[in-house]
Protein backbone atom coordinates (compact mmCIF):
# COMPACT_ATOMS: atom_id res chain seq x y z
CA UNK A 1 0.00 0.00 0.00
CA UNK A 2 1.57 3.13 -0.88
CA UNK A 3 0.17 5.46 1.73
CA UNK A 4 1.67 3.16 4.65
CA UNK A 5 4.83 4.46 6.09
CA UNK A 6 7.14 2.80 8.36
CA UNK A 7 6.22 2.35 11.97
CA UNK A 8 8.16 3.63 14.41
CA UNK A 9 8.77 2.46 18.03
CA UNK A 10 10.12 4.11 21.08
CA UNK A 11 12.91 1.98 23.32
CA UNK A 12 9.86 1.77 26.03
CA UNK A 13 7.20 0.27 23.67
CA UNK A 14 6.63 -3.28 24.30
CA UNK A 15 4.28 -4.48 21.14
CA UNK A 16 1.98 -7.70 20.88
CA UNK A 17 1.51 -8.74 17.54
CA UNK A 18 -1.83 -10.85 16.73
CA UNK A 19 -2.37 -12.98 13.37
CA UNK A 20 -4.93 -15.39 11.91
CA UNK A 21 -5.76 -17.14 8.87
CA UNK A 22 -4.99 -13.77 6.12
CA UNK A 23 -1.07 -13.81 6.94
CA UNK A 24 -0.93 -17.14 5.48
CA UNK A 25 -3.43 -16.64 2.49
CA UNK A 26 -0.63 -15.19 0.25
CA UNK A 27 1.40 -18.38 0.87
CA UNK A 28 -1.70 -20.25 -0.72
CA UNK A 29 -3.42 -21.18 2.72
CA UNK A 30 -7.08 -20.91 2.46
CA UNK A 31 -8.44 -18.73 4.96
CA UNK A 32 -11.98 -19.60 6.67
CA UNK A 33 -14.40 -16.76 6.54
CA UNK A 34 -13.69 -15.33 3.38
CA UNK A 35 -15.59 -15.87 0.03
CA UNK A 36 -13.61 -19.30 -0.74
CA UNK A 37 -12.65 -20.13 2.24
CA UNK A 38 -12.57 -23.42 4.18
CA UNK A 39 -16.24 -22.36 6.06
CA UNK A 40 -17.64 -22.19 3.03
CA UNK A 41 -17.32 -25.77 2.23
CA UNK A 42 -17.10 -27.47 5.53
CA UNK A 43 -19.37 -27.11 8.79
CA UNK A 44 -17.42 -25.41 10.80
CA UNK A 45 -19.30 -27.23 13.76
CA UNK A 46 -19.12 -30.40 12.54
CA UNK A 47 -15.37 -30.59 11.69
CA UNK A 48 -14.17 -27.73 14.54
CA UNK A 49 -15.93 -29.08 17.59
CA UNK A 50 -15.45 -32.15 19.94
CA UNK A 51 -18.81 -33.04 19.50
CA UNK A 52 -18.25 -33.24 15.37
CA UNK A 53 -15.04 -35.27 16.34
CA UNK A 54 -16.54 -37.55 18.62
CA UNK A 55 -19.40 -37.60 15.86
CA UNK A 56 -16.89 -38.57 12.74
CA UNK A 57 -13.70 -38.60 13.36
CA UNK A 58 -12.69 -40.20 10.13
CA UNK A 59 -14.04 -37.17 8.30
CA UNK A 60 -12.48 -34.61 10.52
CA UNK A 61 -9.32 -36.33 10.12
CA UNK A 62 -9.20 -36.62 6.12
CA UNK A 63 -9.67 -32.70 6.40
CA UNK A 64 -7.09 -32.49 9.00
CA UNK A 65 -5.06 -34.85 6.74
CA UNK A 66 -5.76 -32.48 3.69
CA UNK A 67 -4.71 -29.54 5.42
CA UNK A 68 -1.67 -30.95 6.68
CA UNK A 69 -0.65 -31.67 3.50
CA UNK A 70 -1.54 -28.44 1.50
CA UNK A 71 0.22 -26.47 4.36
CA UNK A 72 3.67 -28.74 4.43
CA UNK A 73 4.21 -27.81 0.47
CA UNK A 74 4.02 -23.73 1.23
CA UNK A 75 6.41 -21.69 2.44
CA UNK A 76 6.48 -18.26 4.51
CA UNK A 77 5.89 -14.83 2.40
CA UNK A 78 6.62 -11.26 3.04
CA UNK A 79 4.42 -10.90 5.75
CA UNK A 80 6.05 -13.72 7.66
CA UNK A 81 9.84 -12.88 6.73
CA UNK A 82 8.34 -8.54 7.82
CA UNK A 83 7.74 -10.26 11.44
CA UNK A 84 11.07 -12.18 11.78
CA UNK A 85 12.70 -9.03 11.00
CA UNK A 86 10.50 -7.27 13.52
CA UNK A 87 11.57 -9.71 16.24
CA UNK A 88 15.24 -9.04 15.14
CA UNK A 89 14.88 -4.89 15.88
CA UNK A 90 12.78 -5.57 19.01
CA UNK A 91 13.88 -8.61 20.78
CA UNK A 92 12.09 -9.37 24.42
CA UNK A 93 9.98 -6.19 23.37
CA UNK A 94 8.18 -8.63 21.29
CA UNK A 95 5.73 -10.92 21.70
CA UNK A 96 3.96 -13.14 18.51
CA UNK A 97 0.84 -14.38 19.26
CA UNK A 98 -1.07 -16.84 16.30
CA UNK A 99 -3.77 -18.25 15.48
CA UNK A 100 -2.86 -19.85 12.59
CA UNK A 101 -2.07 -23.79 12.95
CA UNK A 102 0.22 -24.12 9.86
CA UNK A 103 3.38 -23.31 11.69
CA UNK A 104 4.94 -20.63 8.74
CA UNK A 105 6.05 -18.42 11.20
CA UNK A 106 8.02 -20.84 12.91
CA UNK A 107 9.66 -21.69 9.35
CA UNK A 108 10.42 -18.12 8.47
CA UNK A 109 12.70 -17.85 11.73
CA UNK A 110 9.70 -16.29 14.52
CA UNK A 111 11.09 -17.19 18.13
CA UNK A 112 8.96 -15.16 20.28
CA UNK A 113 5.68 -16.91 19.85
CA UNK A 114 2.46 -18.17 21.02
CA UNK A 115 0.40 -20.77 18.70
CA UNK A 116 -3.01 -20.21 21.11
CA UNK A 117 -4.94 -22.62 18.33
CA UNK A 118 -2.56 -25.28 18.53
CA UNK A 119 -0.23 -27.24 15.46
CA UNK A 120 -1.37 -28.30 12.34
CA UNK A 121 1.71 -30.87 12.48
CA UNK A 122 1.21 -32.31 16.29
CA UNK A 123 -1.60 -34.73 17.37
CA UNK A 124 -2.73 -35.76 20.81
CA UNK A 125 -4.53 -38.74 22.37
CA UNK A 126 -7.71 -38.36 23.03
CA UNK A 127 -7.84 -41.79 25.74
CA UNK A 128 -8.19 -40.40 29.62
CA UNK A 129 -5.35 -40.82 31.22
CA UNK A 130 -2.80 -40.61 28.10
CA UNK A 131 -4.67 -37.31 27.65
CA UNK A 132 -2.13 -34.54 26.11
CA UNK A 133 0.34 -37.56 24.85
CA UNK A 134 1.69 -35.82 21.98
CA UNK A 135 1.55 -38.30 18.70
CA UNK A 136 4.81 -36.99 16.72
CA UNK A 137 4.11 -36.26 13.19
CA UNK A 138 6.90 -38.16 11.80
CA UNK A 139 5.33 -41.45 13.66
CA UNK A 140 4.99 -43.90 10.54
CA UNK A 141 1.30 -44.41 12.09
CA UNK A 142 0.45 -40.89 11.78
CA UNK A 143 0.92 -41.27 7.91
CA UNK A 144 -1.77 -44.24 7.83
CA UNK A 145 -4.46 -42.40 5.72
CA UNK A 146 -7.41 -41.02 8.12
CA UNK A 147 -7.02 -42.07 11.55
CA UNK A 148 -3.67 -42.28 13.33
CA UNK A 149 -3.62 -43.69 16.77
CA UNK A 150 -1.66 -43.15 19.76
CA UNK A 151 1.71 -44.85 19.67
CA UNK A 152 1.73 -45.30 23.82
CA UNK A 153 -1.58 -46.83 24.41
CA UNK A 154 -3.51 -47.48 20.68
CA UNK A 155 -6.29 -44.96 21.50
CA UNK A 156 -7.28 -42.44 18.92
CA UNK A 157 -5.06 -39.44 18.25
CA UNK A 158 -6.64 -36.58 16.89
CA UNK A 159 -5.05 -33.41 15.90
CA UNK A 160 -3.62 -30.59 18.76
CA UNK A 161 -5.32 -28.18 17.34
CA UNK A 162 -7.71 -25.79 19.74
CA UNK A 163 -11.88 -26.49 18.76
CA UNK A 164 -14.80 -24.77 19.38
CA UNK A 165 -15.75 -24.97 22.96
CA UNK A 166 -12.40 -26.06 24.01
CA UNK A 167 -10.29 -24.14 26.51
CA UNK A 168 -6.91 -22.78 25.31
CA UNK A 169 -4.04 -23.66 26.93
CA UNK A 170 -3.37 -22.10 30.07
CA UNK A 171 0.14 -21.37 30.38
CA UNK A 172 -0.15 -20.06 26.67
CA UNK A 173 -3.20 -18.13 27.41
CA UNK A 174 -1.73 -16.49 30.39
CA UNK A 175 1.51 -15.31 28.38
CA UNK A 176 -0.82 -14.00 25.99
CA UNK A 177 -3.19 -11.96 28.63
CA UNK A 178 0.46 -10.35 30.69
CA UNK A 179 1.30 -9.46 27.72
CA UNK A 180 -1.32 -7.64 26.33
CA UNK A 181 -1.72 -5.82 29.73
CA UNK A 182 1.52 -4.27 29.56
CA UNK A 183 1.92 -3.88 25.78
CA UNK A 184 2.15 -0.14 24.52
CA UNK A 185 1.28 -1.09 20.95
CA UNK A 186 -0.96 -3.76 19.51
CA UNK A 187 -1.01 -5.20 15.91
CA UNK A 188 -3.75 -7.24 14.70
CA UNK A 189 -2.85 -8.91 10.69
CA UNK A 190 -5.11 -11.00 9.51
CA UNK A 191 -7.51 -11.58 10.89
CA UNK A 192 -11.53 -11.50 10.64
CA UNK A 193 -12.52 -10.66 14.84
CA UNK A 194 -14.83 -13.13 15.35
CA UNK A 195 -13.47 -15.54 17.40
CA UNK A 196 -12.72 -15.36 20.82
CA UNK A 197 -10.54 -14.61 22.97
CA UNK A 198 -8.51 -13.75 20.08
CA UNK A 199 -10.85 -10.93 19.20
CA UNK A 200 -10.92 -9.80 22.39
CA UNK A 201 -7.66 -8.99 22.91
CA UNK A 202 -7.58 -5.59 20.55
CA UNK A 203 -10.34 -4.33 23.42
CA UNK A 204 -8.22 -5.07 26.40
CA UNK A 205 -4.67 -3.81 24.97
CA UNK A 206 -6.71 -0.96 24.09
CA UNK A 207 -8.30 -0.43 27.29
CA UNK A 208 -4.41 -0.99 29.10
CA UNK A 209 -3.91 2.04 27.21
CA UNK A 210 -2.05 0.65 24.02
CA UNK A 211 -2.23 2.51 20.46
CA UNK A 212 -3.83 -0.69 18.39
CA UNK A 213 -3.40 -1.04 14.71
CA UNK A 214 -5.13 -3.29 12.53
CA UNK A 215 -3.81 -4.92 8.80
CA UNK A 216 -6.52 -6.40 7.14
CA UNK A 217 -7.76 -6.83 3.85
CA UNK A 218 -11.56 -6.11 5.01
CA UNK A 219 -12.69 -4.38 7.87
CA UNK A 220 -12.67 -6.68 10.89
CA UNK A 221 -15.99 -7.54 13.05
CA UNK A 222 -13.73 -5.71 16.11
CA UNK A 223 -12.98 -2.89 13.98
CA UNK A 224 -14.13 -0.21 16.85
CA UNK A 225 -11.36 -1.38 18.83
CA UNK A 226 -8.46 -0.19 16.59
CA UNK A 227 -7.18 3.13 16.27
CA UNK A 228 -5.81 2.96 13.15
CA UNK A 229 -6.76 0.79 10.33
CA UNK A 230 -4.27 -0.05 6.92
CA UNK A 231 -6.38 -1.80 4.39
CA UNK A 232 -4.34 -4.24 2.65
CA UNK A 233 -2.85 -7.60 1.98
CA UNK A 234 -0.26 -8.28 4.78
CA UNK A 235 2.43 -9.36 2.04
CA UNK A 236 2.39 -5.75 0.58
CA UNK A 237 1.98 -3.92 3.58
CA UNK A 238 4.06 -5.57 6.41
CA UNK A 239 7.47 -5.12 4.57
CA UNK A 240 6.72 -1.81 4.26
CA UNK A 241 5.28 -1.19 8.01
CA UNK A 242 8.06 -2.78 9.94
CA UNK A 243 10.65 -1.30 7.30
CA UNK A 244 13.59 -0.63 10.23
CA UNK A 245 15.62 1.71 7.49
CA UNK A 246 13.52 4.74 7.67
CA UNK A 247 12.22 4.47 11.12
C1 LIG B 1 -6.11 -10.80 4.62
C2 LIG B 1 -5.52 -11.37 3.52
C3 LIG B 1 -4.27 -10.87 3.19
C4 LIG B 1 -7.34 -12.36 3.74
N1 LIG B 1 -3.77 -9.91 3.92
N2 LIG B 1 -5.66 -9.84 5.36
C5 LIG B 1 -17.22 -14.52 23.56
C6 LIG B 1 -18.29 -14.13 22.81
C7 LIG B 1 -18.93 -15.04 21.96
C8 LIG B 1 -18.47 -16.35 21.84
C9 LIG B 1 -17.39 -16.74 22.57
C10 LIG B 1 -16.79 -15.84 23.43
N3 LIG B 1 -15.75 -16.46 24.01
C11 LIG B 1 -15.68 -17.74 23.54
C12 LIG B 1 -16.69 -17.94 22.67
C13 LIG B 1 -16.96 -19.19 21.93
C14 LIG B 1 -16.04 -19.41 20.74
C15 LIG B 1 -16.19 -18.26 19.76
O1 LIG B 1 -15.35 -17.40 19.64
N4 LIG B 1 -17.25 -18.25 18.98
C16 LIG B 1 -17.43 -17.22 17.96
C17 LIG B 1 -17.66 -17.89 16.60
C18 LIG B 1 -18.51 -16.28 18.36
N5 LIG B 1 -14.65 -19.57 21.14
C19 LIG B 1 -14.19 -20.71 21.57
O2 LIG B 1 -14.90 -21.70 21.67
C20 LIG B 1 -12.72 -20.76 21.99
N6 LIG B 1 -12.63 -21.39 23.27
C21 LIG B 1 -12.96 -20.72 24.39
O3 LIG B 1 -13.13 -19.53 24.41
O4 LIG B 1 -13.06 -21.53 25.49
C22 LIG B 1 -13.80 -21.01 26.62
C23 LIG B 1 -15.27 -20.86 26.23
C24 LIG B 1 -15.90 -21.84 25.49
C25 LIG B 1 -17.25 -21.71 25.14
C26 LIG B 1 -17.96 -20.56 25.53
C27 LIG B 1 -17.31 -19.56 26.27
C28 LIG B 1 -15.96 -19.72 26.63
C29 LIG B 1 -11.91 -21.62 21.04
C30 LIG B 1 -11.83 -21.07 19.66
C31 LIG B 1 -11.09 -22.04 18.74
C32 LIG B 1 -11.07 -21.59 17.28
N7 LIG B 1 -10.58 -22.66 16.48
C33 LIG B 1 -10.36 -22.45 15.05
C34 LIG B 1 -9.93 -23.79 14.43
C35 LIG B 1 -8.47 -24.11 14.82
C36 LIG B 1 -7.97 -25.33 14.15
C37 LIG B 1 -7.97 -25.23 12.65
O5 LIG B 1 -7.26 -24.37 12.09
O6 LIG B 1 -8.68 -26.00 12.03
O7 LIG B 1 -9.34 -21.45 14.85
S1 LIG B 1 -11.77 -21.76 14.18
C38 LIG B 1 -10.83 -20.74 13.09
O8 LIG B 1 -11.10 -19.34 13.35
C39 LIG B 1 -9.36 -20.97 13.48
C40 LIG B 1 -8.80 -19.58 13.39
O9 LIG B 1 -7.60 -19.49 14.12
C41 LIG B 1 -9.93 -18.74 13.93
C42 LIG B 1 -9.86 -17.28 13.55
O10 LIG B 1 -9.93 -17.12 12.16
P1 LIG B 1 -9.08 -15.98 11.46
O11 LIG B 1 -7.64 -16.28 11.58
O12 LIG B 1 -9.54 -14.67 11.92
O13 LIG B 1 -9.46 -16.23 9.90
P2 LIG B 1 -10.72 -15.69 9.08
O14 LIG B 1 -10.80 -16.51 7.85
O15 LIG B 1 -11.90 -15.58 9.91
O16 LIG B 1 -10.29 -14.20 8.69
C43 LIG B 1 -9.22 -13.96 7.80
C44 LIG B 1 -9.11 -12.43 7.64
O17 LIG B 1 -7.95 -12.17 6.88
C45 LIG B 1 -10.30 -11.80 6.89
O18 LIG B 1 -10.78 -10.68 7.65
C46 LIG B 1 -9.72 -11.32 5.55
O19 LIG B 1 -10.24 -10.07 5.15
C47 LIG B 1 -8.27 -11.18 5.90
N8 LIG B 1 -7.37 -11.47 4.79
N9 LIG B 1 -6.39 -12.35 3.02
C48 LIG B 1 -4.45 -9.40 5.00
N10 LIG B 1 -3.62 -11.34 2.12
Amino acid sequence: MSSTRPMTFSRTDFVVVLTGAGVSAESGIQTFRDAGGLWEEHDIYEIASPEGFRRDPRKVWRFYAARRDQAKDCHPNPAHRALVALEQRLGDRLLLVTQNVDGLHRRAGSTRIVEMHGNLFRSKCTAIGCDGYHVPWDDPKSHEPEMPVCPHCGSLARPDVVWFGELLNRRDLRTVEDAVQRCTVFVAIGTSGAVYPAAGLAHAARRAGARTVLVNKDPAENLGEFDIFLQGKAGETLPVLFDASDA
